[in-house]
């Protein structure tokens, strides 16, 4: 199974948790502690030093990509995503100068509900954080067809393989979409996400219902993980894996280690769902062997 984690992400701001990494040097050490932990790949966005707002300027990521090469060899995986406040160029840009194994790639355009954090965090440090929660109740994710095609062909030549995150079923038909005019490479990753509001919701009924469809649609020829957004981390991803799927967690998706309790780094999520894994009797995927289930470049 492979795990992913991903470290930092564009949802969560600095004033939810002294834990989230925002500088080069807290990103690189978050991302090799979860590469040590168990991940085989490590989902990557960068953040301003000063103030955490997400960034996508590739001169933060030339600040901590180097040393995360250098000293594990998780499949590094950059986002396309980047924040939905960010033009599509922007967030390209890093992938396309770094062409990496991986990118993310979203399959559709939604609404991506971030008030509710707004609820339960009232204190913030940065002028940035309100606003930008405050704001996404009147937000669009924008990630048209022609959007989704601009990223598969600035990235794909480049041997560039997608995380592709799937946030309804309907994304699953947009992924078939591309497939069959042969602009996506096979195995497939599929990413599904549940429990982020204008989503898929997090029962597990959802959760089955993806998995069959993509089944329906791809046959063998992609590998499924999941990913369940805060509170919904972990039941969704020990769902995933007691019916063979793989996993993604990290500090991008929850904040939490449990019940009220901050997740204190990337690598304790890594930690606590490798031995719910190891608890089933499956084994981890090296990043080698991450490397040959998706046909990476390596
Ligand atoms: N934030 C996640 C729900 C991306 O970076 O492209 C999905 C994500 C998007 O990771
Ligand atoms: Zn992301």
């Amino acid at each position: 199974m492979i795990i992913t984690c991903a470290v930092t992400g564009a949802i969560h701001t600095p004033s939810m948790s002294p834990h989230l990494p925002v500088t080069p040097s807290e990103i690189a050490e978050a991302a090799i502690g979860a590469a040590q932990a168990g991940a085989a790949i490590v989902h990557l966005h960068a953040r301003q030093p000063e103030d955490g707002r997400p960034s996508q300027d590739p001169a933060l990521f030339r600040r901590f990509l180097p040393a995360i090469a250098e000293q594990s060899d998780v499949v590094i995986n950059i986002t396309t995503g980047g924040s939905p406040v960010q033009t599509l160029e922007e967030r390209l840009e890093p992938a396309r100068v770094f062409q990496p194994e991986l990118a993310s790639l979203n399959m559709g355009s939604m609404n991506f509900g971030l008030f509710e954090m707004l609820n339960r965090f009232k204190e913030f440090q940065h002028d940035w954080e309100e606003p930008y929660l405050r704001n996404s109740d009147d937000l669009v994710f924008r990630n048209s067809f022609r959007d989704i095609e601009h990223i598969l062909r600035s990235c794909g030549d480049a041997g560039t393989r997608f995380e592709l995150e799937c946030y309804d079923t309907s994304h699953l038909y947009t992924a078939a979409y591309f497939l069959d005019r042969g602009l996506l490479p096979k195995p497939l990753f599929i990413q599904s996400v549940f429990g982020l509001r204008g989503g898929a919701g997090p029962h597990y009924e959802d959760v089955i219902m993806m998995r069959r469809t993509a089944d329906r649609l791809f046959g063998h020829d992609y590998q499924w993980s999941v990913l369940g957004a805060g509170r919904n981390q972990m039941p969704i991803a020990t769902l995933s894996a007691a019916i063979g799927g793989n996993v993604r967690v990290g500090i991008e998706d929850s904040l939490w280690d449990g019940p009220g309790r901050l997740a204190r780094s990337n690598a304790d999520q890594v930690t606590r769902i490798r031995q719910v894994i190891e608890a089933l009797s499956l084994e981890i995927a090296t990043p080698a062997e991450a490397r040959e289930l998706l046909q990476l470049k390596g």
